[in-house]
């Protein structure tokens, strides 16, 4: 039986993972922990939870050891533009924050689910079909982080047998939780102001093409990763994974063929733009699909479709 621990669980990914996680494993075998964003009351009573910084291991062991937790979905960390605005912050809590939850997870014999980012890559990788496996030299102090995590949880892995697997995730799109500190938030900020004000103006150019994801594909990612058979598991931190590639200009054009009355204007934001600039225009995810068939279900249409519909009930 999983008994589970969710760092970060009030974030834009931790607010529907832990739902899910709960609906598949029982309610009470999934402790979501927060630590400054409040929880949405679905989040606190739903099932267990308790308040977690991550820098804090004592904590972090004793949470582990009271709740009998067998695995950890580590999601807590700084996103890019903000860690771009408060490094050392960003590599205490990304890196400082995992190095703990490994250390645990070898002391108590838990499996780890890491969450990297196409931010690994950086200049001297190929920017078109990145290769699961090429140069990976990341400009930006998140995506050293990411990597750092990566080799660390290669690490425990090789050396202590700890059950680690992560995805190198591109931007996600979803409607529960707004994401906030990122580079590719745009992709969801765009949905709410083209149904709030029927304008939207953006801070990447029109042509910055990266890859995207809807959340209902993440959440089935992260899920049959973590069910998945061990021994075919090569490239286990962690698999590249994409579902959608648009640009700012493109990903408009589709919002306006449900919304005609829609625009959009630029004014970009330089540390946005160089970050969004040093990362793959798309990557290749064969070795996810190869070693533990991913397959992802929304297109752009479906995704768009659905993020509307959501939102328009959410927002009244
Ligand atoms: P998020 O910013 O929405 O959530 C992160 C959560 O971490 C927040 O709720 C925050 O309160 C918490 N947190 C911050 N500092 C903490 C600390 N010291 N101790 C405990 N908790 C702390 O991020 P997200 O989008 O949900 O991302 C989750 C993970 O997935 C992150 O590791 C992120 O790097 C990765 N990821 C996300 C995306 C994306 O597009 N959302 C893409 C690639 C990778
Ligand atoms: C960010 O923009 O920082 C994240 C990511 C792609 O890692 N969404």
């Amino acid at each position: 039986m999983k008994k589970i621990l969710v760092t970060g669980s009030t974030g834009q990914i931790g607010s529907e993972l832990t739902p899910a996680l709960r609906k598949a494993y029982g309610r009470d075998n999934v402790v979501a922990a927060g630590h400054s964003r409040q929880p949405d009351a679905d989040l606190r009573q739903s099932g267990p939870y308790c308040i977690l910084d991550v820098r804090d291991g004592d904590l972090l062991r004793q949470t582990v050891k009271n709740y009998r937790i067998n695995t950890i979905f580590h999601l807590a960390s700084i996103l890019s533009a903000a860690a771009e605005e408060k490094p050392m912050l960003a590599w205490e809590i990304n890196v400082g924050g995992l190095k703990n939850v490994l250390e645990t997870a070898r002391e108590y014999g838990c499996d780890v689910f890491f969450p990297s980012s196409i931010a690994v890559f950086g200049s001297g990788a190929s920017w078109d079909n990145t290769p699961q496996m090429t140069i990976q030299r990341p400009g930006t102090l998140y995506g050293i982080s990411k990597l750092t995590g990566e080799l660390l949880c290669d690490y425990y892995h090789r050396r202590f047998g700890v059950d680690t697997r992560g995805l190198r995730f591109p931007g996600l799109l979803s409607t529960r939780t707004r994401p906030g500190g990122g580079t590719t938030d745009y992709a969801v900020e765009i949905f709410y102001a083209a149904l709030e004000e029927g304008h939207y103006t953006c801070y990447l150019a029109p042509d910055t093409r990266l890859d995207m994801m809807y959340m209902p594909d993440a959440l089935r990612a992260v899920m049959t990763l973590m069910e998945a058979d061990d021994t075919r598991l090569i490239h286990r931190n962690a698999y590249n994974l994409t579902a959608l590639n648009f640009t700012p200009a493109e990903l408009a054009l589709q919002i306006r063929s449900s919304l005609p009355g829609f625009s959009i204007s630029y004014e970009i934001d330089p540390l946005r733009q160089a970050i969004a600039d040093s990362w793959p225009r798309h990557m290749d995810d064969s070795a996810a699909s190869t070693e533990w068939g991913w397959e992802p279900r929304y297109d752009l249409a479906a995704t768009a479709a659905d993020m509307l519909e959501k939102l328009a009930i959410k927002l009244g």
